[in-house]
């Protein structure tokens, strides 16, 4: 293929998803990290990158030389629309992301290739064999450490090219990728594999420093992290050297709870600028925590968020309702539990089978799951059987969960409450996110679907599914590979831990 321009130019999307609120909120609007670093991994191969974010902007009408989307599996189905109208211009494209990485048969009937995995050891020999016409079929990725992953130095330019109202945080950072837990409906260690790595502490705060120098206000930061609190002495290390550093930075993370034990952690995460954390505390019964193979004990959650709160960091809380064990009364419960121990802002998430994982197994192989319209994986509607209750049930509770928590009177009581813990214009922001959500979900924004078609997943890709859904969760993407391509190619190092 010879290139369309002096140089070969690569236009990365992301798929549109009004399927579920949350990237709606400010505070929540988040950039597409993903993408902006295959954007600099293709500049290092010497193409031009254009991310294109179709939440806020239209497809553009220029022919680039190939097209690469993202997709996680709620906007899957529009991934594969816009594959499609791009290879009707004759544009090559390529998929990767959560979804094609856990489903890359399906993936592959709507696309030329598909990166299985993590792009930054593959994507060169996409994009060369892309110039070449050679491109086809798929690519693994390997999980390696993160020292070849693009830094803000990179990624700037990329940042640069956005309308500054459109996201807050302003910036994304990832210093680790994988988990060492092995929750049972959890994709990220299928997609990033069990265990964690870690970027350099140093590398981390140069490249925030470098990036911020340019700013000068103080900067909104999102660590992406799944858990940002795993290997404490390793967030100690990056927390010192925040802290060391004076960065104007405010910044919120995800982590396990574990890190309200650890109260040197927490002053020195206040110093080093955090607002909040999230803690996926998921349920507030120990029943369904265990069907969940997650280790939490709700018993101790008022006294480790109110630590948290002791050090004037807000908590996000998130959690997941519709196990088996949960029966009517846990939408309320649930809500009133969250508010009593203080959740600052809280999520509701329908109990989600999501593909290769744990959860998907166990519901696909006792014929409980009706919907294989990926659209609908938003994980604010049923698409399973719930035991205890229909699945409209479920559908309604978690929306009056939404409703209840951030009912007007609660909404007031709460910012009463976080005037007197929290820094008064942080507890200012939280309302405008508790105003966002109420509004959000009023709307019901999730109620819609994106894409101009029902999907509905194929039999013979559901079949692959299914063995994929059976794997330990460091096996799921390559085992969902070799079922395509008959693990064909040589398959990769795997270098997990630090
Ligand atoms: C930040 C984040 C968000 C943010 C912002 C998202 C954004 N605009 O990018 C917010 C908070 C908005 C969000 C919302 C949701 N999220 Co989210 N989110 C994440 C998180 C923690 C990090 C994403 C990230 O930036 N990663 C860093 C980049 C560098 O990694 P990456 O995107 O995976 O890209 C790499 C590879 O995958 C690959 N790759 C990816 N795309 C492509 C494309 C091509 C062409 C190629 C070659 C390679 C490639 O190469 C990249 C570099 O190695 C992930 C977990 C995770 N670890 O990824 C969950 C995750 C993506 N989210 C998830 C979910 C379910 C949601 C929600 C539905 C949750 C909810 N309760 O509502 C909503 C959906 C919102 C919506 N409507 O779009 C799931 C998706 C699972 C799935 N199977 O699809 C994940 C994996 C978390 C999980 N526990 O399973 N999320
Ligand atoms: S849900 Fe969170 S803690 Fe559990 S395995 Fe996934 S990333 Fe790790």
């Amino acid at each position: 293929m010879a290139s369309v321009g002096p140089v070969p130019v690569i236009h990365l999307v992301l798929p549109r998803s009004t399927a579920n609120g949350l990237h709606h909120v400010w505070g929540h609007r988040m950039v597409p990290l993903g993408l902006m670093t295959i954007a600099a991994l293709a500049r290092r191969e010497g193409w031009d990158a254009r991310v294109v974010d179709e939440n806020y902007e239209a497809l553009p009408d220029e022919r680039p030389d190939l097209v690469g989307i993202t997709a996680w599996t709620l906007f899957a189905p529009r991934a594969y629309e816009i594959a499609e109208r791009y290879r009707a211009l004759g544009v090559p494209v390529v998929l990767g992301g959560a979804h094609p990485s856990l489903l890359p048969g399906e993936a592959l009937r709507h696309a030329d290739a598909v990166v299985v995995g993590e792009a930054e050891s593959v994507l060169g020999r996409v994009l060369r064999d892309a110039l070449a016409g050679t491109m086809a079929g798929l690519y693994r990725g390997s999980w390696d450490d993160l020292s070849d992953t693009p830094t803000m130095d990179e990624l700037g330019e990329f940042y640069d090219r956005f309308p500054t109202w459109r996201y807050w945080p302003q910036y994304s950072v990832q210093s680790t990728r994988g988990c060492r837990y092995n929750c049972d409906y959890c994709s990220v260690i299928r997609i990033n594999g069990r265990g964690q790595r870690h970027r350099d502490p140093g590398v981390v705060v140069d490249e925030l420093r470098r990036r911020t120098e340019r700013t000068r206000l103080t900067a909104g930061l999102f660590f992406t992290d799944d858990d940002f609190g795993s290997e404490l002495d390793w967030t100690m290390e990056l927390l010192t050297a925040m802290a060391e550093a004076k960065l104007p930075v405010k910044w919120a993370a995800q982590t396990s709870i574990g890190i309200a034990r650890n109260e040197e952690l927490l002053a020195l995460a206040r110093q080093a600028g955090c607002s909040s954390f999230f803690l996926g505390l998921e349920s507030v019964t120990r029943a369904s925590l265990k069907e969940a193979n997650k280790k939490n004990r709700p018993a101790e959650y008022a006294e480790l968020v109110a630590r948290i709160h002791e050090h004037r960091i807000g908590v996000e809380g998130g959690f997941v309702l519709g196990f088996d064990t949960d029966g009517p009364d846990v939408f309320d419960d649930t809500v009133d539990f969250a508010d009593e121990i203080g959740v600052d802002v809280g999520f509701f998430s329908v109990l989600t089978p999501l593909p290769g994982t744990g959860t998907f197994d166990r519901y696909w192989s006792e014929g409980r799951i009706f919907d294989v319209d990926w659209s609908h994986y938003s994980l604010l509607k049923t698409v399973f059987e719930p035991a205890q209750m229909t699945a409209a049930e479920l559908d309604a509770g978690v929306l009056r969960a939404f409703g209840r928590f951030y009912g007007r009177r609660r909404r007031l009581r709460r910012y009463a409450r976080q005037l007197r813990t929290l820094p008064p214009d942080y507890a200012t922001v939280l309302a405008l996110v508790g105003r966002g959500f109420a509004r959000e979900y009023r709307r019901r924004r999730h109620a819609g679907t994106d894409t101009a078609r029902p999907f509905a997943a194929d039999p013979e890709d559901l079949a692959q599914l299914a063995v994929t859904s059976k794997a330990p969760a460091s096996e799921a993407i390559w085992l969902a590979a070799d079922q395509v391509d008959g693990g064909a190619r040589t398959p990769v190092a795997v270098s997990i831990g630090r």
